[in-house]
């Protein structure tokens, strides 16, 4: 992969659309563009940041190929720091590859995945973090993880890892002065200064790592999962919630086995519903194992949805069940309240949400208790660690730092700084290496 070749590759998704995108980046972006295309207005010298329109031609025939808009951006003040062309043309496949194959035969290469925001990083627009936030924009699958990505992209997590890295380096200012000049006044080592300082940094470290559990779960999906005995009404409850006939329900008990997964967005949080298996005595076979599954989604659930069925009274599964799930986070569900209420347990009653899954009633209620368990002020900070990656890198950073406060000697405690550093460095992207590179551009698409 030659970094000073000039790149091409369409934007947008592939496919019929009234408007497709066309990028160059390169030196040779604009010396191309106008090889191929010709604006109303001639114009000898384009303008960096203006829009042109005109026809995109073949360079060899002059054969017309479509009418587009061409946009410059002079480097450095583009996406990727170099020079970048945007061509929007018709969103037919025909258009787009003959532009690209047009724009290939002059000599541009086809990018690679997520090479323009590679190049974005190389040239220092954007550091690893914020290039990670570009790909987490494309993806998010909720307004929370939308919020949580722009803001991301903006920097404020890279300037939390800034902060932390500066204070790592004023403290191993203190040491390195110490073994570079032992002797020399004003500079004397304060082994009890240094020490402090590890401790807060370490504490700051601590508390993004604590965040991370809140940052992941917006990314991925908080797991709700609705549990009950037979026939309480689960799949009439999740089929509402999903807004689609998903599940099978029947009056017969035990028609649910296989659970089901559905992602879904409640107000503004991603979360993974999950319908499951009634629970009931004296099951065997197939349903003997379908409850196992059960009980261990509610093992791995963050907010079970416990159901009972107000038009019958308790029972023993209802109360085996219940024990399960008390120490769970949970919210407790009287179903069926359009049939006349026999559930006489005062505790039950008096907790629960009271809804008809059947008829909708109560539904949004329910809507606003998963809202409120599950979102707890989270999102007041703008710092929330979302990746497994950077997990990982803190946390081993951290370990450095912990390891240099108990350090024996003055000289492994800069060693062991040293190695916070660059495990700081791999987060942000300025210590580079490759295979991390190679990984996290994978994920991207082609265009971006
Ligand atoms: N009247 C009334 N009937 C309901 C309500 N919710 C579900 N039902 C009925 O209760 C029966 C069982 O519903 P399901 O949604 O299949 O119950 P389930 O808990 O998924 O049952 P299993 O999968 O067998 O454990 C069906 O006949 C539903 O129509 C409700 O709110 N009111
Ligand atoms: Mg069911």
């Amino acid at each position: 992969m030659n970094p000073n070749d000039t790149i091409v590759a369409c934007t947008t998704p592939s496919g019929h659309s009234s408007v497709a995108v066309i990028r160059l980046s390169g030196n040779q972006a604009i010396p191309f563009l106008q090889k191929i295309f010709k604006p109303a207005q001639p114009t000898v010298e384009y303008e960096s940041h203006h829009v042109y329109y005109g026809q995109a031609v073949d360079p060899k025939t002059g054969e017309k190929i479509d009418t587009a808009l061409a946009v410059i951006f002079d480097k450095p003040n583009s996406y990727t720091g170099e020079d970048v062309v945007e061509v929007s043309c018709h969103g037919n496949p025909l258009i787009v590859d003959r532009l690209v194959r047009t724009f290939n035969e002059l000599g541009a290469r086809i990018a690679r995945r997520g090479e323009f925001t590679r190049r974005a990083l190389i040239n220092g627009k954007i550091d690893l973090i914020q290039a990670e936030a570009v790909l987490d924009t494309v993806n998010a699958t909720c307004e929370q993880a939308r919020r949580l990505a722009i803001l991301q992209y903006e920097g404020k997590l890279s300037e939390k890892i800034y902060d932390i890295r500066s204070k790592i380096v004023d403290a191993l200012f203190l040491v390195e002065a110490d073994i570079d000049f032992p002797e020399e006044e004003g500079v004397e080592y304060d082994r009890g200064r240094v020490v402090t300082s590890l401790i807060g940094i370490v504490n700051e470290i601590d508390e993004l790592l604590k965040g991370a559990s809140v940052g992941t779960k917006i990314k991925s999906g908080y797991r709700v999962l609705i549990t009950g005995r037979a026939n309480v009404g689960k799949s009439t409850l999740f089929n509402r919630l999903v807004g689609h006939e998903r599940a099978i329900v029947h009056e017969k008990p035990g028609t649910t086995r296989d659970f089901l997964e559905e992602s879904m967005q409640i107000g503004d949080i991603h979360v993974l519903l999950y319908d499951t298996a009634g629970v009931f005595n004296k099951a065997t076979g197939p349903d003997e194992i379908a409850q196992q599954r059960t009980k261990v989604l509610i093992q791995n659930a963050d907010l079970i949805l416990m159901m009972f069925d107000g038009s019958e009274s308790m029972n023993e599964e209802d109360i085996h069940l219940y024990n399960l799930v008390k120490n769970r986070p949970k919210l407790l569900i009287v179903n069926k309240i359009d049939l006349n209420v026999r559930l006489s347990n005062e505790t039950i009653l008096s907790d629960s949400i009271k809804i008809s899954a059947m008829t909708g009633k109560n539904i949004d209620t329910l809507e606003d208790g998963i809202k409120r368990s599950l979102a707890p002020d989270n999102l007041t900070h703008d710092v929330l660690i979302t990746r497994h990656r950077h997990i990982d890198a803190l946390t081993r950073a951290r370990k450095c730092l912990v390891d240099a406060k108990s350090a024996p000697t003055i000289e492994t405690m800069a060693y062991e700084m040293h190695c916070a550093l660059n495990e700081i460095g791999e987060l942000t992207g300025h210590v580079l290496r490759k295979e991390i590179l190679d990984r996290i551009f994978e994920e991207f698409c082609i265009g971006k």
